[in-house]
Order: structure tokens, then C-alpha cells, then sequence
């Protein structure tokens, strides 16, 4: 992990990883070492048994401000295809941990699909949301026609693609983008406040819990209940909390 050469990584509170996109000069442009990066310090996390949840943040300007566009700009139609890129972003969604994007500043693009593919988006008071990329002749490609239209309805998201204009942090509240909005230079502490009350519970049943939320997007309400009922009877493996409701003490969570 410390040759990361584009992203900053540090563990906080009890087992809450941080993930900093760290390319200050690009705005945090997703180049594909930092996608490479960001993906294989996930798939470490995901190992790591001291690690209940993580956090994605970049800078107080930005999240990221998109793809990195002056390497798009040298791909042919053959590259993008045979490389097939930002397809390692579909690696992102196998995690069952939790990840929690923290977005100050600019989330365009590619930045904002990233924010998206995460579990939740808390954002400070500055966050700027945007898929610019009908202004470059070209679409958002890391999901944001499908997980944006999921987020904000048809219409709304259609003019945000179409136009390629922000939202706020406020409006994107509005729209249950994000979960919560808080001042810019609290946003870190909000992220890992809610990290850690995630790694207070049982990490398998937040890794059950998760792939079920997640199953809403894939099926329909009839097999996505079946899912969760299924996962539900699931979580009787292991009775410990329960066991230490009815005896009123405090449940202990080591390997559940
Ligand atoms: N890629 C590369 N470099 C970038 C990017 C980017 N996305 N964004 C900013 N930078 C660079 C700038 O080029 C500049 O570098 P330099 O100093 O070397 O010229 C530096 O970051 C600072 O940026 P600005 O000077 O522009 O800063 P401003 O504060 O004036 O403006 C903005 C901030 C408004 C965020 C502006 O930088 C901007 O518009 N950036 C581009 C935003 C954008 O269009 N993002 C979408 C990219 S496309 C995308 O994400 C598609 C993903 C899927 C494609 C799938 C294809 C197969």
C-alpha cells in the first residue's frame, strides 16, 4: 500500500479505512493508475479483517473532476474497446464492505459515477455534482446514465446528462443523493462517524445487509424480497445479538 503513487490510505477510529484520491494537480482526475490503485487498495481492504468500512474522499476543491480527460483524448474507439475501459470499476461492487464517499468540491464525471457506485455520499456544504461529459461529445461510461436515473428519476436525470449542468449539495439532498450535508471541514469526521457506528455491529451481517439493500437495484420487488428474506434466515447462523438482547449485555461480534 505505500507505493500507492495517486491515493493516500490510513486506517481510523475502530477498523474505518480512508481512501484520499490524491492527484491535487488534475483535481483528482481518475486516471487509470488511480483506478488500479483504488480498486486494489478496496479489494486489500476487503481482506483485511481489522477493516469494517471504508471511506472514499478526495480534497476540499474536489472529489474528482471526472475521467482524466487529457488521457481519454489520446484513446481511439479500438483502444477503449479492447482495453475495455474503466471496466475494473465493475470490481468496485463485489466489495461487501461498506464505502462511504466523502464529497467536497467538484464530483463531475467519471468522479461523480465513482461517488455513486459507493454505498452512500455524504457531502460538505460545497460538493458540486455534474456529468459534464455531453460538453466533451461523449456520455458518462462508469454507469451514471443507469445509477443517476436510479437516484433522481427520469426527468431529472435526463437533464443533467443531456445539459451537462451541477447540482449543489443542498439540491442533491433534496433528491436522496446524499444522506446528509455537512459543513466542508467536517465532512471527514461525519464520514468516519458513521463508519464507525458501522463497525460497532456484526461485519457478516453488514456484508448480508448490504447485498440485500443492493439486490433492490437488480430484481423485482417479489424475488428481491425473496432475497432478503432468504439472506434474513440467513443471519440465524450466529444468534449473538439476540442472545445478548435477552440477556441484557452487550453482544460480542468476533467472527459474525
Ligand atoms: N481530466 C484531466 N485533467 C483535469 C480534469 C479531468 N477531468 N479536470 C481538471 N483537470 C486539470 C486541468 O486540466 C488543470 O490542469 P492544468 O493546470 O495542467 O491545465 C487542473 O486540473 C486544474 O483545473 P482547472 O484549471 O480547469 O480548474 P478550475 O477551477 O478552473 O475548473 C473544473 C474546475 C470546472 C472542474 C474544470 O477543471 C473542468 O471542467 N474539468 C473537467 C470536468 C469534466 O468534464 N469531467 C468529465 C470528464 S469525462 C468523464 O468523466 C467520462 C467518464 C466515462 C467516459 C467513458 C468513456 C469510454
Amino acid at each position: 500500500p505505500s507505493t500507492y503513487q495517486t491515493i493516500l490510505t490510513e486506517t481510523k477510529g475502530s477498523g474505518v479505512a480512508v481512501i484520499t484520491l490524491n492527484r491535487p494537480k488534475a483535481l483528482n482526475a481518475l486516471c487509470n493508475q488511480l483506478l488500479d490503485e483504488l480498486v486494489h487498495a478496496l479489494e486489500a481492504y476487503q481482506k483485511d479483517d481489522s477493516v469494517a468500512a471504508v471511506v472514499i474522499t478526495g480534497s476540499n476543491k474536489a472529489f474528482a473532476a471526472g475521467a482524466d480527460i487529457k488521457e481519454m483524448a489520446e484513446l481511439t474507439f479500438r483502444d477503449t474497446f479492447t482495453q475495455q475501459l474503466f471496466a475494473n470499476t465493475d470490481r468496485i461492487q463485489s466489495i461487501q464492505k461498506p464505502i462511504i464517499a466523502a464529497v467536497n468540491g467538484y464530483a463531475l464525471g467519471g468522479g461523480f459515477e465513482l461517488a455513486m457506485i459507493c454505498d452512500m455520499i455524504i457531502a460538505g456544504e460545497n460538493a458540486k455534482f455534474g456529468q459534464p461529459e455531453i460538453r466533451l461529445g461523449t456520455i458518462p461510461g462508469i454507469g451514471g446514465t443507469q445509477r443517476l436515473t436510479r437516484a433522481l428519476g427520469k426527468s431529472k436525470a435526463m437533464e443533467m446528462i443531456l445539459t451537462g449542468d451541477q447540482m449543489d449539495a443542498k439540491t442533491a439532498q433534496a433528491y436522496g443523493l446524499v444522506t446528509r450535508v455537512v459543513p466542508e471541514a467536517e465532512l471527514l469526521d461525519a464520514a468516519i462517524e458513521i463508519g464507525n457506528k458501522i463497525a460497532a455491529h456484526s461485519k457478516l451481517t453488514i456484508a448480508i445487509a448490504k447485498q440485500a439493500v443492493n439486490q433492490a437495484f437488480e430484481t423485482s420487488l417479489r424475488e428481491g424480497v425473496l432475497v432478503e428474506r432468504n439472506l434474513f434466515y440467513s443471519t440465524f447462523s450466529t444468534k449473538i445479538g439476540m442472545k445478548a438482547f435477552v440477556e441484557k449485555a452487550k453482544p460480542a461480534w468476533t467472527n459474525s
